[in-house]
Parts: C-alpha cells; structure tokens; sequence
C-alpha cells in the first residue's frame, strides 16, 4: 500500500510530502503520518528545516469530512492539537502550496513559519459552507497574519483567494512560477538555512486593529444579515475572530474550539455537510461508465429569444462556447439580443465582469432566423412556449436540419420529453434540460433521460452542464420530473391553507421563517398564477376528483390576477410593496362556504409540516419509482432550484433529521383530519411507511 505521507531528507532539508488522494483529506491516517515525519526531522540532528508539500494537484483540502461525526475524527493526533506542535517547532517549517490549500490544509499551513506558492494556488477556509468554522487555528492565526477585516471576509464567505492577493494581504511570503516546485522549495529552505532565518510563531503576534473602524463587527453583521439569514455557523465565526483580537493565542484557541463543537453537533452542519456530499455523487449515474467517449460540444444552437432562450445562451457564451440563437421574426430576435446586452450591461455596471469580458461572451451570441444555420451546431436547446404541439413541430425541424450525432435538448419543465424525442428519427440524441430562471443566474440544471437517451448523451450533458457552472441533477420521466412534481404537492397545500383560514401573509411568513427563500404564494405571484394554471392543464384528469383541488389559483386565474406581471394576484403590488389583499381572504372565505370547508385558525407549525411533508412523501414516490436516484439528488434541486433553505439539506435530509417515523405520523394525522383533503391527499407513500418501519432514513434507500 503507498504511504499517505513521503518521507525524504535532502541535505539539510527534510520533506513531507502528503500523499492521500484525492484530496490529501486530514484524516487520521495523514495526521498521524504527518506528525511521524515531523518527529523523525525533528530527532534528526542533521535536518535544519522541514518543508511540507505534496504529491497531489492541490496541496490539501482539509480536515477529512467523511470523518465527522466518527470516532476517527477525535483519534490523535488531531489537528488543534498538533498544530500547536508544528508552530513551535524549532526548526523552520515551509509550506510549499502547490494547489487548493482549503480549510485544514490552510490551517496547517498557518501553523508553518513560512509559506510559499505556485501561481495557481488557491487559499480560503470554506468551513461555514460546511456549517461548521475553522477549528484549527484558522479563526485565530488568520486574522494575526491578514488582519481582522481581511480574515473575517474569507472565514465568513468561506470563498478562496488566489495566491497574488495571499501575497498582497501577507499570507503568504513568495510566489513562484516554475516548473518543479520541490526543487524551488528545497533551495528556498537553503536560504533560509544559510540565512539564519527565524522560526515564527503566531503566538509573538497579536492582531493589528490600529486601522480598524469604530462598530466594525457590528456593520459586518449587519451587512451579512440577510443573506446568513438562519444559518447558526456565521454568527460563530465571527465570535471566534473577535476572540483573536480580545485573547491571546492559547486562549483565543480554546474559544475557537468550543465554538467549532456548537457548529459540528448542529442539524445544519449535518445538513450542509450532506449537500457537499450530494453535489459529487450527482453526477454518478449507476451503470454507466464515467470514462465512456463523450461527443464534442463545442457550439450550441438555442430556438427562443425569450428570457429563458437568453439566459440559456449567456450560460455557454460565458463558458467561451459559441452561441446561434434562433428565433421566428426579426423584432423578438431583436429584443431577445438586446435583453441579453442588457442583462451583461448590468452585471458589468456591478462590477461583475469586466466590459472586454462582456463583449467577448455577447460576441459569442448570433442570432438569427433560419433553421439552416443550425445544421452544424454540436447540441441545440429549444426553449419555445410551453406546448406540446408547439415543441414537437420544432423538433421535427431540428431533426431535418441537425447534423447526425448533434444532442437535441428541450427546456421542458413538465411535458413529456419521450412524446417529444419520438417526433425524430433519432430518439436516442434527444433529452431534457431544464434550467431554471433566470437561467443565467440559477444553479440548477435538472437533466431529464428519456427512455431512449443514449448514455454518451446523458455524460456528455452532465460535463457540459459543469462546464457551464451548472449543478446538474438527473431525472427519470414524469410530470414535473423531480422538481415541479414535488413542487406541486408543496403548492397544493400552501394554497389550500388559505382555503382553510390562514392568511397568504401568514402562510408565506411561516415558510420564510422555516427559511425558504420566499413563501409560495409570493412565488407563484412572480411566477405568474396564469402559468400555473396551464400547467395544471396536463394532470387535470387525475385532479378532478378533488373540487376544491387548487380552486383558488383557478378563481384567480380567471380574474385575470396573474400575480406581480399584473399587479394583483394572492397580493396586491404597490410599486416594490406587497400588500395583504382583503378581496383574496373574501374570496377565501366565500370558496370555502361554497365547498363546506369550515375555516379556522391554523399553526405556523402546520403550515410547514403539510406543505413539507406533502413534498417529502412525494419525493419517496419518486424515488421509489426510480425517477430520481438517490435522495440527496432531490435535494439538491431544492437547495439550487427552489429556495429551499440549504441550512436543512434540503426536504429528504429535513425528513431524514426530523425522523421519518414522525414524518409518517403527520401524514396519518392529517390524513384523518382533513377530510377529504386528507383522503385525498395525505396517503403515505409506501417507501415512507417502509423505510419508518424499519427505522431507516432516505439515505439509506438504494433503488
Ligand atoms: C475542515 O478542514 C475543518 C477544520 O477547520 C477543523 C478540523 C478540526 N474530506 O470536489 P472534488 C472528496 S473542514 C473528505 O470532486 P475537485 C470528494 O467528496 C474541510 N472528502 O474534487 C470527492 O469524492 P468522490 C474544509 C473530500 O478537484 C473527491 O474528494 N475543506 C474532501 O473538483 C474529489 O472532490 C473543504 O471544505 C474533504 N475535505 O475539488 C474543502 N474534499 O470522488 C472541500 C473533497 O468520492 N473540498 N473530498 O465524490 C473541495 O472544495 C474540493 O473537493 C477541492 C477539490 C477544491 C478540494
């Protein structure tokens, strides 16, 4: 078996190199290795400095989080404590960063006395993305090096630097461009050696806050105050850097410490951790071998100018992929072209990309009106109005005029993908790719394999929805696939809430305090209740058992309140001002006569266990039907797709926290009380009622 840590001695230098792939993660077996080497150059009379290195492409991704959790994590030596060792060494220790040095791994670089990089390296503490801070000496050895303000930036959005602003802010002592690093670093160890360099502890320093504002920890949480809303770990990071400026080091540690360990037992560094997780195994797909030849994507063609069309098209232009945009007349060409001008002006204006960047991605896009021009693109997205007919007659263009082999994608979000693909001669190069708008902002990328999708199809999307910055999620064929199926339970009972007496504010308010991004009711006034109501058109047979199934979506749909677009839906709109409408709760109350449905006063706490558990027992549906592969892959559409407060996981690990005996329970209960309601809709799904049964969780289900 190889080592996990290299250990050589050249000269008077000593080497350890980390060596555990794929990401020299600091588990046990690492630590311990790392801490031999140390004693061993330590003992070694003729070794005058160490350096610390690896043989990975990245230099370390920190501690091991598949130990979290586990015995393993608490086996020493463990990081805080063997940190400390290394920074009092008294032979000068370099860290040689040759990549990715993320959490730990930037941790054990603080410890070292010096610390030099490759161009390329990259520097941050991404432990609040994992709901946790760092726990090894981050919070309290970064903000002596860098500053408070500095430090406090990087712990709190966990996002890395690069290793010329590491330079710039003190980080790290030298960069070097050159093509074997572990020579550099040796003849850099020399020099310090012949130098008599000092050794360097953190412990000397203290954190400068000569320059630092009056209030400045309380502007920083005002101004990070929405958008931590309801995550527990910022507001402990920034504890802990407060601690570096009031304790010294060893103290300051030990606060460190203990703030970490009210971090790491929560439900949301679970939570959090489990996305991390779910993003990897996303893109495995069972059966199918990931190293297949993939085809070339090298240009796209996309049928739609429309805000989707654009937003679709600024995804692969900015990725530096090539874009023909299509459309029917010159003037929706126009506008289409001249949005996305618009859409890059703004970004640019806010400083997020620069005004070469932007002409280079609108460069990118073509327009144009004939279907001819897309007979050599490698993969084409249509993005026309949501109508079967409508859909299949441009696949049947796309099927004359795309050259064999070109991938033939629909933005679908709920029609059937295999009646589309069977309009085509070639039903294998046919999928769904359903973005989500706006689609040049939103992460999510649901991927929809169609019966016959061939394998190098479905690969080759997934890749280029990577490359494209996308997280892509794959669903089987149904209504809805995994995200507006789910959605639609969700829906149903946000809106048969008010039937029943809750106030669309009261409701709402209930699901943004459990953390959605938004309530449902001011979704779908965004979203436009008029296309809610087509979309329902495709399942009304299987609904109309229910009169009172969203009838009130329907009333307001034929009162023409389509929402925000018109100023009046669940809400009446006062320029940036939503406003609780009284003739919505009249409305409310004369349906609900109409349908004997006594109103009353309702729970927040109901509020969120019907509308969630209704979502979550669909979700066991599906993955009992196989249309989706694996529970965390549902969770991630909600997390990137639909608000769903990423601090939970996502409704599968809010289930699976919650226990889904008790899940199962509020499904029976309300199944009970609710009448016909809850006949109707509140039947647990069987692999709800089996996985309780057995005290098992979503995550355990393998299909
Ligand atoms: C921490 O350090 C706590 C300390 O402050 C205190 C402790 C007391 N552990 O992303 P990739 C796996 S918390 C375990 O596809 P890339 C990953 O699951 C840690 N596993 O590669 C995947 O497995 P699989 C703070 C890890 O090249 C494989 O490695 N650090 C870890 O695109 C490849 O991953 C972070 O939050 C880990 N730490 O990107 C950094 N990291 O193949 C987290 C990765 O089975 N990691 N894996 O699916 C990353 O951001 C990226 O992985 C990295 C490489 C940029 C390093």
């Amino acid at each position: 078996m190889t080592p996990v840590v290299n250990y050589e001695v050249q000269g008077e230098v000593a080497i350890i190199t980390l060596n555990s792939p794929p990401v020299n993660g600091l588990g046990f077996k690492l630590r311990a290795g790392i801490m031999n080497s140390y004693e061993n150059a330590i003992n070694d009379a003729a070794v005058k400095a160490i350096v610390i290195t690896s043989a990975q492409k990245l230099f370390c991704g920190g501690a091991d989080i598949s130990e979290f959790g586990t015995e393993k994590m608490n086996m020493e030596p463990v990081l805080p404590t063997m940190l400390p060792v290394l920074e009092e060494s008294p032979k000068p220790i370099i860290a040689a960063i040759n990549g990715f040095a993320l959490g730990g791994g930037l941790e054990l670089c603080l410890a070292c006395d010096y610390r030099i990089a490759l161009p390329h390296a990259s520097l941050g503490l991404p432990e609040v993305k994992l709901g946790i801070l760092p726990g090894a000496g981050g919070t309290q050895r970064l903000p002596r090096l860098i500053g408070p303000q500095k430090a406090l930036e990087m712990i709190v959005s966990g996002n890395p630097i690069n290793a010329q602003t590491a330079l710039d802010l003190g980080l790290i002592d030298h960069i070097f461009k050159t093509d074997d690093f572990l020579t550099t670093a040796i003849e850099y160890a020399n020099q310090l050696i012949e130098s008599k360099a000092p050794v360097k502890s953190c412990a000397d320093l203290s954190v400068d806050i000569k320059d630092l504002p009056n209030n400045f920890f309380t502007d920083f949480r005002t101004s990070i105050a929405r958008r931590t809303k309801g995550f527990f770990a910022p507001e402990r990071c920034i504890q802990a850097v407060e601690a570096s400026i009031e304790l010294p080091l060893a103290a300051g540690l030990k606060k460190e410490i203990e703030l970490f360990q009210e971090c790491a037992v929560t439900p949301q560094a679970r939570a959090q951790q489990h996305l991390f997780f779910a993003e990897r195994a996303a893109g495995r797909i069972p059966g199918l071998d990931p190293k297949m030849p993939l085809r070339d994507i090298k240009s796209v063609g996309i049928i739609g100018a429309g805000t989707m069309g654009g937003g679709i098209a600024m995804n692969f232009a900015n990725a530096g992929i090539e874009v023909k945009l299509l459309e029917i007349k010159g003037d929706a060409l126009e506008r289409g072209l001249k949005a996305i001008r618009n859409n890059y002006e703004i970004s640019a204006k806010r400083g997020k990309l620069t005004s070469e960047k932007m002409e280079k991605s609108i460069g990118l896009i073509n327009g144009t009106l004939s279907y001819d021009d897309l007979s050599d693109v490698d993969l084409v997205i249509e993005a026309v109005f949501e109508n079967i007919e409508i859909k299949k007659s441009v696949f049947q263009q796309l099927d004359k005029v795309c050259k064999p082999g070109a991938i033939l994608a629909t933005n679908t979000s709920y029609l059937d993908v295999d009646a589309i693909a069977a309009v085509t001669k070639r039903p294998q190069d046919v999928i769904g790719l359903h973005f989500f708008s706006p689609a040049n902002v939103m992460k999510l990328l649901e991927i929809v394999r169609a019966t016959h999708t061939a394998n190098d199809v479905l690969l080759t999307v997934l890749k280029t929805a990577q490359r494209i910055k996308k997280t892509p999620v794959v669903s089987g064929i149904c209504w809805g696939f995994i995200g507006n199926r789910m959605f639609e339970p969700y829906g149903r009972e946000a809106t048969r809430l008010v039937l029943e007496g809750a106030t669309p504010a009261q409701v709402d308010k209930a699901l943004t305090d459990f953390g959605c991004a938004m309530g449902f009711l001011s979704v779908i006034d965004m979203a436009g209740i008029d296309v809610g109501f087509m979309a329902r058109e495709g399942i009304r047979e299987r609904l109309n058992h229910d009169p009172s199934y969203q009838v009130l979506c329907d009333r307001l749909n034929n009162l023409g309140r389509f929402g925000q677009k018109t100023g009046r839906g669940f809400y009446i709109y006062e320029g940036r001002d939503r406003l609780e409408d009284p003739e919505v709760i009249e409305l409310s109350k004369t349906t609900a006569k109409e349908l004997n449905i006594s109103q009353r006063n309702i729970s927040d706490e109901e509020i969120v266990e019907r509308t969630i558990y209704a979502m979550v027992n669909e979700g066991a549906r599906i993955l009992e039907e196989g249309v989706s592969y694996r529970s965390s892959d549902i969770d991630l559409v909600f997390t990137n797709g639909y608000g769903f407060p990423a601090f939970r996981g996502g409704p599968m690990q809010y289930a699976d926290e919650v226990g889904l005996d008790v899940v199962l329970a509020g499904m029976k209960k309300y199944q009970s009380e609710l009448g016909e309601h809850g006949k109707n809709w509140f039947e647990p799904a069987p692999l709800l009622e089996k996985l309780a049964a057995q005290g098992k969780s979503f995550k355990d289900y393998q299909a």
